[in-house]
């Protein structure tokens, strides 16, 4: 989804074969890396990193103190059409632009430090307040819900996420009747994230929901992944995720959440308006300015699958859109 009149605009991302991927150093390195291989300050560590195209390996990090809580009982309730994508081809394959544009971040995402890490919650609560991450754990226990991903790239994956309802969370923050929308942000720090540095996005990286929309039962905060606190890579400590609306709505590392009379102007709308817009709910039927969205490359099998309406989850969220049929419901 880069905003840059490159080459790359001429084929999507979904284009790529799991062979180009295969054969792809950074990313197996990068992998290597996710899957658990140490940091440790270096003259053999830093050579990796010049490799990577950093000049510097990330300073070590200490231990997840979450670690303790996973993994977490499942709600059953969620099931899945298709197996959960491999823990290591998940760690090895992200979109985050703060560290980087292509898939391969990993690495430099473990610069990121998890703790402490508070999240700000503001704008028409009761009392406005700040909460540590592991508070929260406390106070509002997660549990584990499979859920598909489908990114507006035309590529899917399916995990095993572990997190609180959002709905749980909202209440949680006590929101005044006035409130029509939850605004999400991600850190800001381009010193970590050298992505930041980039004029070409509106950092830092801003999502929203209705409140009905945050208030209904599919959003999720994620706090981990496949058992364990999640990675950095994925959005450590805290993401969101959003299972019937394209992957850019799912935030990563939350710091704010604001409750607001204002639709905000997320990242995505801002650096491409006419191709991404506040609602980003998946249809099939609507393809993208510049590809067809009426499939998906499923991550780590090379499978062509057909995309759903609602990727699938038209159960639950369809109802959120009777009477909203003027809107762009589906960019
Ligand atoms: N802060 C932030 N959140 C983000 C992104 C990002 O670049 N920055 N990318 C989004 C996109 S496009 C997708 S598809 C998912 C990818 O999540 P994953 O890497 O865990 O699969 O994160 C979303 N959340
Ligand atoms: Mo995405």
């Amino acid at each position: 989804m880069l905003i840059r009149r490159t080459a790359a605009w001429s084929m999507p991302e979904s284009q790529a074969t799991p062979e180009h991927l295969a054969f792809n150093r950074r990313r197996v390195l990068g992998a290597a890396v996710a899957a658990g291989a140490a940091f440790a300050p270096g003259a053999a560590q830093a050579g990796i990193f010049d490799f990577l195209g950093k000049k510097e390996a990330p300073k070590p990090q200490p231990p997840d103190p979450s670690a303790g809580l996973y993994p977490v009982k499942r709600n059953e309730a969620y099931t899945l059409d298709r197996p959960v994508t491999p823990e290591a081809i998940n760690l090895g394959y992200n979109n985050f632009y703060e560290f980087g544009t292509d898939k391969y971040i990993a690495a430099a995402a473990q610069a990121l430090p998890i703790r402490p890490w508070t999240i700000k919650i503001g704008g028409l609560v009761e009392s406005p307040r700040e909460i540590g991450i592991d508070d929260l754990l406390k106070a509002l226990p997660p549990e584990e819900r499979l859920y598909r991903h489908r990114c507006v790239e035309a590529w899917s994956m399916a995990l095993p996420w572990s997190g609180i309802p959002l709905k749980d969370f909202v209440a949680f923050a006590k929101p005044l009747g006035s409130a029509k929308y939850v605004v999400m942000k991600t850190f800001l720090n381009p010193d970590v994230a050298d992505g930041q540095a980039s004029p070409l996005y509106d950092w830092p990286y801003t999502e929203g929901l209705t409140i009905e929309e945050a208030t209904s039962e599919l959003p999720f905060l994620a706090t981990g992944a496949y058992g364990k606190p999640l990675a950095r890579q994925m959005g450590a400590p805290i993401r969101l995720a959003v299972p019937w609306k394209y992957g850019f709505k799912s935030v990563k590392s939350i710091v704010s959440i604001d409750f607001t009379e204002q639709r905000p102007k997320t990242l995505w709308q801002v650096a491409g308006p006419r191709e991404y817009g506040f609602w980003a709910n998946v249809n099939p039927d609507v393809a993208h300015p510049r590809w067809s969205q009426a499939r998906e490359r499923v991550i780590g099998t090379g499978e062509i699958r057909p995309t759903l309406l609602f990727n699938g989850y038209a159960e639950q969220v369809a109802h959120l859109y009777k009477g909203l049929e003027r809107e762009p419901l589906y960019m």
